[in-house]
């Protein structure tokens, strides 16, 4: 990966991300895209950015060519619980936006990563140490977009040799970037109101289990596969990886433990409710370390502390 193109480079992952390979590889190694070009933000204001609408592809290819990258990152989509408000959008700009990056992926010959996530499995799939390979009948529209995602950067793996990578992500946690419309927020959103308020109210009810990944972890696996060697690959879209798993009351007490008067109650939201009941409580990652060495840094005590410790220096 040396000139990497970015799509959704202004989300709560393309942001980290960006900053993570311009820290590694220098500014100019990283070409950010988005679909807007906000005022004072970091990411547009360090390095080379472009507005690029992610459904269309011939300014997609133009940004790709004109750079001269090598490999390309498709992060832009709309995720779960927005995802589920609006359907037939999120099919046509996930899709139409993945079918575009793959394209220009191909006719470009670039290593290509776009990310899976649990929500490609669904009520019938087992849910505690859910197999790398199992029953993948997801009931959400954004767990058809993934599915159909995997089996399509497969496809073209397959029949065109396209190099693309891939991993089904956990619940990402991070203080640089807030998440949009996830499921799995309110595990940054608490975060954000234990300092604020001393409360939350969860809109995930108590003893619903996700599996959840701190940033750094999840920054580190893109960065990881991507460098992987080729022929360890049995699979590739897309690894089961995870760090932990936890419910709403396993967080509000790691919280307490260095905010002891910190509360929680609940205000169940059945959308987002139906969407977490889903999806697996605990994924096996087996694959992801047997065949790339995927180990995460973080569990719930050192991801809560250091969350903390950085949110007490923006709030
Ligand atoms: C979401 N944060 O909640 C995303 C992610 C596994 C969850 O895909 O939609």
């Amino acid at each position: 990966m040396h000139k990497v193109m970015v799509t959704g480079c202004l989300g709560q992952i393309g942001s980290e991300l960006v900053a993570q390979l311009r820290a590694q590889n220098g500014v100019d190694s990283v070409i950010a895209t988005d679909i807007r070009r906000p005022d004072h933000n970091e990411t547009v204001e360090s390095g080379p950015f472009e507005v690029l609408d992610v459904t269309d592809y011939d300014r997609m290819l133009k940004i790709a060519t004109d750079y001269q990258v090598d490999t390309l990152i498709h992060l832009a989509a709309l995720l779960s619980a927005v995802a589920e408000e609006r359907p037939q959008f999120a099919w046509q700009l996930n899709m139409t936006g993945l079918v575009n990056a793959l394209e220009v992926a191909r006719e470009l010959d670039l290593k290509f990563f776009t990310p899976s996530s649990i929500g490609a499995f669904g009520p019938s799939t087992p849910k505690d140490n859910t197999p790398q390979d199992t029953i993948q009948r997801p009931t959400t529209m954004y767990g058809v977009t993934k599915v159909s995602g995997e089996l399509l950067c497969d496809y073209y793996h397959t029949k065109y040799e396209v190099d693309t990578r891939g991993v089904r992500f956990p619940g990402l946690i991070s203080y640089k970037t807030l998440p949009g419309g996830g499921t799995t927020d309110y595990a940054v959103d608490i975060y954000y109101e234990a300092l604020r308020k001393g409360h939350y109210e969860s809109f995930i009810k108590e003893g619903t289990y996700m599996d959840m990944m701190y940033m750094p972890d999840a920054i580190g696996a893109i960065i990881k596969l991507m460098n992987a060697d080729p022929e360890r690959l049995i699979h590739r879209n897309a690894f089961n990886i995870t760090a932990m798993s936890f419910e709403p009351e396993q967080i509000k007490a790691a919280i307490q433990k260095e905010l002891p008067d910190f509360e929680m109650t609940y205000a169940v939201d059945p959308a987002r409710q139906a969407i977490a009941d889903s999806w697996p409580n605990q994924i096996d990652a087996s694959c992801a370390k047997a065949e790339w060495d995927f180990e995460p840094q973080y569990d719930l005590e050192a991801m809560t502390k250091d969350m903390l410790a950085q949110l007490k220096t923006r709030i």
